[in-house]
């Protein structure tokens, strides 16, 4: 089993039950266990600013599925819940699921980059990441907790009844 870690975003088509959604497609994954997920986070939209604030959160699972079938059946999970690839970056979506570390591996291929990209400067990675593994270190060696002191919030919080 290797233990991975998730990012969900979604910002369209009522993103907070897109995330249960896929929260729950997530369980359901072969040779898979569900072992912790984060609260669910409101963030500003990064990229193009008009576009609705996103929620965001982060899973840990252990799988023996390879990077590649976790991969497609993630993407899987998005089509089911009405994904539409755009051609524009960053742009608005109903739900987007990252592979955002595979246990210590590093990969670099042409369908995955593993940790991912933008790991270490998004706020709606980092916190969430924070919140269910505290003690992290990612595979260079960099310690999750130091990245928190250098990445704000950027008005980053947790969804509760009076926000949303
Ligand atoms: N791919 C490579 N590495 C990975 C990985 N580790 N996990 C490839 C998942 N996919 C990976 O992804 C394009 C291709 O990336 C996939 O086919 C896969 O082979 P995509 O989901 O089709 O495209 P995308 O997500 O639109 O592109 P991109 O550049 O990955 O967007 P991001 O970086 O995910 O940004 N603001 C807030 N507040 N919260 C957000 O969640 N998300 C985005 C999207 C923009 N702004 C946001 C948020
Ligand atoms: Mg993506």
């Amino acid at each position: 089993m290797v233990r991975c870690f998730i990012g969900l975003g979604a910002n369209l088509a009522q993103p907070i039950t897109q995330l249960q959604q896929a929260l729950v497609a997530i369980k359901a994954l072969p040779n898979t266990k569900l072992v912790a997920a984060s609260s669910f986070y409101g963030s500003k939209p990064m990229g193009p600013q008009d576009q609705p604030d996103y929620v965001n959160a982060v899973v840990a699972v252990d799988t023996t599925l390879t990077p590649l079938d976790l991969l497609n059946r993630l993407q899987q999970i998005e089509q089911q819940q009405g994904r539409q690839r755009k051609a524009d970056r960053w742009g608005p979506r109903t739900l987007d699921l990252d592979i955002l570390l595979y246990g210590q591996d590093i990969l670099n291929s042409e369908r995955l980059t593993i940790p991912h990209y933008g790991l270490s400067q998004r706020e709606f990675v980092l916190y969430p990441l924070a919140e269910i593994a505290p003690e992290l270190i990612l595979p260079n060696g960099t310690v999750l907790q130091d990245l928190l002191t250098q990445v704000p919030k950027n008005g980053l919080c947790i969804l509760c009844n009076s926000c949303s």
